[in-house]
């Protein structure tokens, strides 16, 4: 493995960029948009692919480096696939996110959902790879759990009893939507980087 090897995570979330580097135990040099340019960038696109692209391709433009982003969201049967790509707009933060969402869940039986992840690794220009994952799962009533980030309390993985909240990093880093796509970005890298 190339230990000089860098790459830019695209991402302006924290919680992100931990989970990034646990999930993929790679020995290189990690960095973010924050080391060379201090602003978020707008998402205006209609899919997570599109919000994934622009966000890696921004990424390479200012850092002239290969970056990965993640464009990723809690996609609700029972809302029509509601909050999805507006996850990190749906309310101020994330306990109105929560509140916004369990209440327009109110009363609703099919509590079935689904996080998505859409991760573009961009190296070159017009050059990238794209890598997606999903875990299906099911919206609590209430929220359970202190950690992870997000809508962590209130989700559940298809196999388990307990939110991503309560399960924690060890669990979820095995089987979320980011550690899917990133099981198959890892695989790609390696065969870079051997
Ligand atoms: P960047 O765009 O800077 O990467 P962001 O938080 O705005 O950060 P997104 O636009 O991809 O990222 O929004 C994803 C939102 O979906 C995120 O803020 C959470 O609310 C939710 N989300 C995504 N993955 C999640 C996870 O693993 N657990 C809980 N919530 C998650």
């Amino acid at each position: 493995m190339k230990k000089s090897y860098s790459i830019i995570l695209a991402t302006t979330n924290q919680h992100k960029v931990t989970e990034i580097k646990d999930i993929l135990g790679l020995d290189i040099e990690y960095q973010t948009l924050s080391d060379y340019i201090n602003i978020s960038i707008k998402e205006a696109g209609r899919t997570l692919l599109e919000n994934s692209l622009s966000k890696a391709a921004f990424a390479f433009k200012v850092s002239q480096k290969p970056s990965l982003a993640d464009d990723s969201g809690l996609f609700v049967d029972a809302l029509n696939g509601a909050p999805g790509i507006f996850s990190a707009r749906f309310g101020k933060n994330d306990e109105h996110r929560i509140a916004r969402l369990l209440k327009e869940m109110t009363d609703e039986h099919n509590r079935r959902a689904q996080f998505r992840a859409v991760f573009v690794y961009y190296y070159d220009i017009n050059k990238y790879e794209v890598f997606d994952g999903k875990c299906i799962g099911e919206i609590t009533i209430k929220p359970r759990g202190a950690q992870g980030f997000g809508y962590d309390p209130i989700f559940i993985p298809k196999g388990f009893r307990k939110t991503f909240a309560e399960l924690g990093p060890k669990v979820k880093n095995r089987i979320s939507h980011r550690a899917k796509a990133l099981k198959k970005f890892k695989k790609y890298i390696e065969r870079l980087l051997l």
